[in-house]
């Protein structure tokens, strides 16, 4: 049993990865939900849905979110109206929003919708919100305080962050399936997602860490920074903009003494002594997902 700590787009394309390279182990998605949102009257929650969607192989790859082959005829018509578009749900897309609202109205939690939405897309991964509990990621920024949705859509993450809160998180207690995942797993992966939007908030959640940092030997992170950069979205210019080292360095500072192991991409081999002198093991490899040859690799190096 594999349990991944995830955001989004990072870490649906990691568990694609490890689903492909190894069909038997049973595989554990601890999801963020600081992203999610009710927009429309619907509960929202992107985290999830771009895992369910990626592993389901029904996401639009290219966007990094929704759905493939999808229509936005009812976006279209509410802007008609005018009304909110500047969160584009696309036609099918909204099936999914209208059924979790529809169940949790009914007195479902996240953690049950997610798995009925599994088991109807024929997902094998076990896909676990960190909390049931409503936590929500803010920005406090130049503008003043931005939900996760109005920064990074809205605004286009075009705006200088000055701190980032969880409201809730405090008062929050992580799904006892979530804990289950994170003891019972021979190994914890921190996936290569956003590490202080996606990661951090999840951790956030009382008592994440404790389980984590309990299980420091059997936890091994990707570094989502590779030569300064982040492959996507404004991880590298969030870690400057809050005074972290942009680089897989910067990202161990923000994780701390949870993780044993750090899989650092060959282009970062030089700051492999820096991650030894914080206590960390370094497995320095090609991290970089795309190709089958180098999809293989990182699934040996994480499942190894
Ligand atoms: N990201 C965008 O940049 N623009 C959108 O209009 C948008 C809509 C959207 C709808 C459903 C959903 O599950 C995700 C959506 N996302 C959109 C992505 C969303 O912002 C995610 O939170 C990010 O991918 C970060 O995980």
């Amino acid at each position: 049993m594999i349990t991944v700590l995830c955001g989004g787009v990072g870490a649906a394309r990691l568990l694609r990865v490890l689903r492909h390279a190894d069909a038997a182990t049973q595989l554990n998605a601890v999801v963020n939900v600081g992203d999610d949102l009710v927009l429309h009257g619907l509960t929202i929650c992107p985290d999830l849905d771009t895992i369910l969607y990626t592993l389901a192989g029904l996401n639009n790859d290219a966007a990094g979110w929704g759905l493939r082959d999808e229509s936005f005829r009812v976006m279209d018509s509410l802007e008609t109206l005018g009304g909110e578009t500047w969160f584009r749900l696309g036609d099918r897309d909204l099936a999914t929003h209208l059924y979790r609202t529809h169940r949790l109205a009914a007195g479902a939690t996240k953690t049950m919708v997610s798995a009925e939405l599994t088991s109807s897309l024929g997902v094998d991964v076990a896909l676990l919100p960190v909390t049931d509990d409503p936590v929500s990621t803010v920005f406090q920024t130049a503008i003043g305080p931005l939900t996760f949705q109005e920064y990074f859509v809205r605004h286009r993450h075009a705006v200088a962050v000055q701190r980032i809160e969880v409201i809730g998180a405090a008062l929050a207690r992580p799904t006892d399936a979530a804990i289950g995942a994170l003891e019972r797993a021979r190994r914890i992966v921190i996936a290569p997602s956003n590490p202080l939007i996606s990661i951090d908030p999840l951790l956030r959640v009382a008592g994440v860490r404790d389980v984590i940092r309990r299980r420091r030997d059997d936890v091994v992170a990707i570094s989502p920074i590779v030569n300064g950069t982040a492959l996507k979205g404004p991880a590298d210019r969030l870690l400057a903009e809050l005074g972290y080292d942009v680089s897989c360095v910067g990202v161990a500072d923000v994780y701390g003494d949870l993780v044993g192991t750090w899989i650092i991409d060959d282009a970062d081999e030089q700051h492999a002594n820096a991650l030894r002198q914080r206590g960390h093991a370094v497995l320095v490899t090609s991290t970089v997902m795309g190709t089958p040859a180098d999809d293989a690799r990182l699934a040996a190096a994480v499942l190894s």
